[in-house]
């Protein structure tokens, strides 16, 4: 005999369960090996000055920005460690864009744009890295669609702790969540991997699925009861 219900309680407590990981895989990707170290150690991976993007007949100008990156500029945001001196970067579509990366720490810092057309950039990623105290500058072609893209610091724990920006080519596609200065924080007291919120979300999904499921087998046993009674 079928019971649609019954089957359907697994499955509705996998997705459940596979949810939360879902978001906080996010940010995840993986990096290419294009690159271009510097003197000092600095690297900057997947500079394009001049291959255009599908959509651009032209580059549409040229901008140069200098982003200083340290612990001074977590000082105004609630639970940073580290920051950049710009969040956000806004440009025209298919600008061509040179950033400046000025580390005032003692320890290594990154630019990092991510979700950017593959068939320029390998695995989606500009990348520029500047070892303490130094700085390294890199440039690249923006697409020409309006989107918003990631950029943060990839060094262990340094986005959650304030390395997250936005760059914002045209009109964008939305504000990211956790951006200091531009939005609000999603999960800002998520230290470990799979800890904080996310565990809480996690165990709320696997009580909520566990209810749903048992709920779903006695409605199921209760209309096979019935089934049974009318034979
Ligand atoms: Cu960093």
């Amino acid at each position: 005999m079928r019971r649609p219900a019954t089957r359907a309680a697994p499955a509705l407590v996998l997705a459940l369960l596979t949810w939360p990981p879902a978001i906080a895989a996010q940010d995840g990707g993986h990096h290419a090996h294009h690159h271009a170290a510097g003197a000092d150690g600095s690297v900057v991976m997947n500079a394009n000055p001049d291959t255009l993007p599908n959509g651009c007949a032209a580059v549409s100008g040229d901008e140069a920005v200098t982003i200083h990156a340290g612990r001074d500029y977590a000082a105004d945001v609630p639970g940073a460690l580290f920051g950049m001196s710009r969040h956000e970067v806004r440009v025209p579509p298919c600008t061509r864009l040179t950033v400046t990366l000025v580390n005032d720490d003692d320890i290594r810092h990154q630019w990092m744009v991510h979700g950017l057309p593959k068939y320029l950039y390998p695995a989606g990623m500009f990348h520029i890295e500047a070892m303490g105290g130094g700085r390294a500058t890199g440039t690249f072609i923006v697409p020409a669609e309006d989107r918003t893209y990631l950029i943060h610091c990839d060094i262990a724990q340094h986005m959650e702790k304030g390395m997250r920006g936005q760059l914002v080519v045209g009109a964008g596609s939305g504000d990211l969540w956790a951006v200091p200065g531009i939005s609000d924080a999603f999960r800002r007291d998520d230290y470990l991997p799979g800890g904080g919120r996310t565990a809480l979300l996690f165990t709320v999904a696997l009580a909520l699925g566990f209810v749903a499921g048992r709920l779903l087998y006695r409605r199921g046993r209760r209309g096979r009861g019935q089934v049974q009674e009318q034979q």
